[in-house]
């Protein structure tokens, strides 16, 4: 196979667009790749997957090969340079998949200090995915970010469509991955759906090179070492959301029915919004002890500072039922347990 861009089968794309149209494309998730699986999400989306679609029937897959043994025993795994469309759609052939993940991004702050490589991973590895299952009929979900949003969208209540005009290439590449996914799904019926995420604070797989990562590191700072430096600024609000919610949200939207899904690319989504010294406070509820002091990073506070407050997640309410579970009180009460067992705390 040629890839990408093999020249287009109208009667297929006509058939998929039909099939759409009468809500028979859509078939529940039974055979699925995730690209990307050693990152923040992936190690976490993997087993839970697992859990819920059987070990066998989840593949994980990396750049970096062989991934680590708890992804690696637990199911079936592929080297994939995702980069590289032909190892994408060698997997898609050889597993029989009919649904992608594609986690493969370079976050905000690591982006901005080498921009090429944001735009070469961050859209190389979509438009792959893309091509691939538009050729295999795959469907593919991608994440987009807060990030797709600029200092001119509003920040307060800021809409499901509203103004996106980012800064970062990072952001660049999020509202073009939103619009390729959405040309996608209208010119070739291919079935592609995403969310905006905000910060995601998880305690399996650090995030790394993200605005959003002081929210994560706090927490480790805080049963580590009992003192944080943060690199954000007092007031620095931004939404967030625990990892459990986020991987909820991708799966029951990857499930919802096509026919209620007026919007595709991207959905708002938010669980919570709070600056550091909310989550300062919140932590210190639990260890008196805990000092913070600030050290502002002025490539990430002006990034922080481009992004919304908090978002309108209505639409992904109306939608497809997006309710999460976690504020910050009880993900507070989760991470601290998780992390203070874990370092023997
Ligand atoms: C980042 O900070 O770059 C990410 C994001 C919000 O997309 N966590």
């Amino acid at each position: 196979m040629r890839l990408p861009y093999r020249s287009i089968d109208k009667k297929n794309v006509l058939l998929r667009r039909e099939n759409q149209k009468n809500n028979i494309n859509h078939k529940a998730m039974k055979r699925i790749l995730i690209v990307g699986a050693s990152g923040q999400i992936g190690s976490e989306l993997t087993p839970a997957f697992r859990k819920i679609y059987g070990s066998d029937n989840v593949v994980a897959s990396d750049l970096i090969y062989p991934l680590r043994p708890e992804l690696a025993d637990a199911g079936p795994s592929v080297k994939i340079d995702a980069t590289k469309a032909q190892d994408i759609a060698d997997a898609v052939k050889k597993f029989n998949i009919d649904t992608i993940f594609n986690l493969a991004a370079i976050l905000s702050a690591k982006a901005e200090l080498n921009p090429m490589l944001g735009w070469n991973v961050g859209i190389g590895a979509l438009l792959n995915c893309l091509e691939v299952a538009r050729e295999y009929n795959t469907a593919v979900f991608t994440p987009s970010s807060i990030g797709a949003f600029g200092p001119e969208t509003p920040h307060d209540g800021t809409p499901q469509d509203t103004i996106q005009r980012p800064k970062t290439i990072y952001g660049v590449t999020k509202v073009t991955g939103e619009l390729l996914s959405d040309y996608y799904h209208k010119r070739f019926g291919v079935d592609t759906r995403s969310v905006r995420f905000p910060g995601i604070i998880s305690n399996v797989t650090l995030p790394g090179g993200g605005t959003t990562d002081y929210a994560v590191e706090i927490y480790y700072a805080a049963i580590k070492e009992g003192k944080f430096t943060c690199p954000l600024k007092e007031g620095t609000l931004m939404d967030m959301m625990y990892m459990p919610d986020a991987i909820h949200a991708i799966c029951q939207l990857m499930e919802a029915d096509p026919s209620k899904l007026i919007h595709r690319n991207s959905f708002n989504i938010t669980a919570m919004s709070f600056g550091p010294e909310t989550i300062y406070a919140e932590i210190k509820k639990h260890i008196p002890d805990f000092t913070m002091t600030y050290d502002v990073d002025p490539l990430k506070q002006g990034i922080a500072d481009s992004w919304p407050n908090y978002m309108d997640d209505s639409a992904a309410r109306s939608e497809w039922n997006w309710k999460p579970e976690y504020d910050l009180q009880s993900m507070t009460v989760d991470m601290l347990k998780v992390l203070k067992e874990r370092f023997n705390k």
